[in-house]
């Protein structure tokens, strides 16, 4: 992206963030990258190596839980050393200078609350916690690696990782809790996500659609790149520290 270019987006956003009163942001893989989690869609994302069909979702489990813990235990064991990194990190101090900040995410790694931000929607759960298949149960489980087919402490009955699969429904507070931030939003950064996957795609359009000034912060272009009001090119740790 051309340095002036650069310049004028960063202008505008930092003049719409200094009068705002509600900013809203939402994270995809992108944002974690330069932490050394891999990313889902990109030359080297992780659906290159699996397809999604096969492991993300609630039909794989019954098929082959056995498969599906293998991937999910190795991407624990992947994120396990990982720390965050200046993008989340500069989240944490922009929340600081606005009135109402709402963070969605739909990253499963926990990087944001490591960093230090509040309030975190998960819109597709989070590695670090289990579920039970027979009790509903949840809890935070972090010992690395788990079995092969880990158990559940209260029942015995079979864990799953507590995320949401392709296919499945989001937790509907969440959700609700998102939408709810999106319509009164005067500001909204979109950060590295590629907005492939519903509903979370949506929600720039829908924040837009409200009223709010929508700026995307990605490596590549996506299909909103075009629409929303800023398109910062560029990785998340340079450009969201220079928000502030
Ligand atoms: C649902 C969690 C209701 C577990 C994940 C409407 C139309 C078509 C299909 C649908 C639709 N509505 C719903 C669907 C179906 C489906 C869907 O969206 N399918 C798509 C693929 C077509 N959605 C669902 O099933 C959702 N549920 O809608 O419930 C329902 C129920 C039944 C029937 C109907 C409706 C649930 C989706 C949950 C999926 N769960 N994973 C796990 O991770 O194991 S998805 C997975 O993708 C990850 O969680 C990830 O967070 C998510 C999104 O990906 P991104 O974060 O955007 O990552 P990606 O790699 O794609 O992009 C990275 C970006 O970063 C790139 O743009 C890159 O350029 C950029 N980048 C890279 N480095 C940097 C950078 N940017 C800045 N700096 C850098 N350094
Ligand atoms: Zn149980």
């Amino acid at each position: 992206m051309a340095n002036q270019e650069m310049n004028k987006g960063l202008e505008f956003l930092r003049s719409r963030l200094e009068g705002a009163r509600r900013l809203v942001v939402l994270t995809g893989a992108g944002i974690s990258a330069e932490s050394g989690v891999p990313t889902f869609r990109g030359k080297d994302g992780l659906w290159k190596q699996h397809r999604p069909m096969d492991l993300a979702t609630p039909e794989a489990f019954q098929r082959d839980s056995r498969l599906v813990w293998e991937f999910y235990n190795w991407r624990r064991e992947l994120l396990f050393p990982l720390k965050p990194n200046a993008a989340h990190e500069a989240l944490v101090e922009l929340e600081k200078r606005v009135p109402h900040f709402t963070l969605i995410t739909q990253n499963i790694d926990g990087l944001h609350q490591v960093a230090g931000s509040g309030h975190v929607l998960e819109l597709h759960g989070n590695i670090w916690w289990v579920r039970c298949t027979a009790c509903g149960q949840t809890y935070e489980e972090r010992t690395v690696p788990l079995p092969e087919l880990p158990l559940c402490r209260l029942c015995d009955g079979l864990l799953r990782p507590n995320v949401v699969w392709f296919g499945e429904m989001l937790d509907s507070n969440v959700l609700g809790g998102a939408f709810e931030a999106l319509e009164t939003a005067d500001v909204m950064l979109v950060i590295g996500t590629s907005g492939t996957v519903q509903p979370a795609a949506s929600m720039g359009m829908a924040a837009k659609r409200a009223g709010a000034a929508v700026a995307e912060i990605n490596l590549d272009p996506t299909p909103y790149t075009n629409i929303y009001d800023v398109g910062l090119a560029g990785k998340a740790g340079e450009i969201v520290p220079r928000l502030l």
